[in-house]
């Protein structure tokens, strides 16, 4: 039973049998993903003080180089999860090719790969906005004890353990969810432990916010251009709003909690969209299900899309259940 307050730590001893595999794996990476976010969180908090302490590329009072700041992420995530011994591989956006851990060691047992986005929307941090990171658990197909393989990583949305993100925003949060609904846990900065604040997070079934960047208009399929006239018309209860931060951990949180829908489509500009299956829109897709909400590209189920490679890009619409239909609705119409 979760409590409101309740420390990450105490929620994920206490959900740990619920969770179908029990071996404690998943918790202990859970917390590694814990311990790297609240590294992360602390870098991030530092990064208006660039003109103090030296921008990407300076050489700090140390002597050492400052980084930038996704770079700085993705070493954090994969050193904790390497250190700490708990998963056999990584991928990230940072990263052309995926990391295979102790792949010479026969007695690494570890089952589960992990996918991340370490620092998504990082142009957003020069001018003081939200970013996130994205992560997204499975457990290998590949024998354990080997090193791991592509396979591994290219599997369907529909096979993920656990996903979740952390917002770095007005306050730090962290939500995820092991495919029994999604929590969410806020920082307290001066103690640096995160408490349950949102339990079982839902979206709303209808919304009034659309997210999109309409300075693409002229380059979208027709479907979307008759949704978006669709969400700005005089009727019922439209006009929607329109309110897109261009981060879309931070688009994604807010819509769940008010109730609205983020689109990035394919454009006649970037033909699959711009975001990433693997590590940006399956956790989002898998997030956004366990919250009662949808995700699509448009015609199919996020989840069902078969992968064919590490940095594959897609079509993402993914929100409040009625307003992810219409959108899918409007491109149907429009074939
Ligand atoms: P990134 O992985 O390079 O940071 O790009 C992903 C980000 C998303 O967070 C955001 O929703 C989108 O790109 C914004 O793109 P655009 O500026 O084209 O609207
Ligand atoms: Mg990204």
């Amino acid at each position: 039973m979760s409590r409101k307050n309740q420390t990450l730590g105490e929620f994920i001893i206490e959900n740990q049998s619920s969770f179908k595999y029990t071996s404690g794996e998943l918790s202990r990476l859970i917390n590694s993903i814990r311990l790297a976010a609240k590294v992360v969180n602390h870098e991030v908090n530092k990064a208006g003080l660039v003109d103090i302490i030296g921008a990407a590329g300076d050489t700090n009072i140390q002597g050492e180089d400052q980084q930038k700041l996704d770079v700085y992420a993705n070493e954090k995530f994969i050193q904790t999860l390497t250190n700490r011994n708990i998963v056999c591989g990584i991928a990230s956006e940072e990263e052309d090719d995926f990391i295979s851990i102790n792949s010479q060691d026969e007695n690494n047992q570890n089952k589960y790969v992990v996918l991340i986005d370490p620092l998504d929307g990082s142009s957003n941090i020069d001018v003081n906005v939200s970013v996130g990171t994205i992560f997204s658990i499975y457990r290998r197909v590949t024998p354990v004890g080997t090193p791991v393989t592509l396979e591994d990583f290219l599997q369907k949305g529909n096979q993920q353990v656990a996903a979740g993100y952390v917002v770095y925003g007005t306050s730090t949060m962290l939500v995820y969810t092991t495919g029994d609904g999604v929590n969410g846990f806020t920082l307290n900065p001066a103690l640096g432990t995160l408490y349950l604040s949102h339990p079982y997070m839902k979206f709303p079934e209808n919304g009034n916010i659309y997210s999109v960047n309409e300075g693409n208009y002229n380059h979208f399929p027709q479907g979307v251009k008759d949704y978006i006239k669709y969400c700005q018309k005089e009727e019922g209860d439209r006009p929607y709003t329109s309110r897109y931060i261009g981060s879309l951990v931070s688009d994604f949180h807010r819509n769940m909690i008010k109730g609205g829908i983020y689109m990035y489509p394919k454009s006649s500009k970037n033909s699959d969209g711009k975001l990433r299956l693997l590590y940006e829109c399956n956790p989002m897709a898998f997030i956004a299900e366990q919250a009662n909400g949808k995700a699509s590209n448009g015609f199919t189920r996020i989840l069902d899309i078969e992968p064919t490679e590490l940095h594959q890009r897609v079509p993402f619409f993914c929100g409040s259940i009625n307003m992810v239909e219409k959108a899918e609705e409007f491109m149907q119409n429009a074939q």
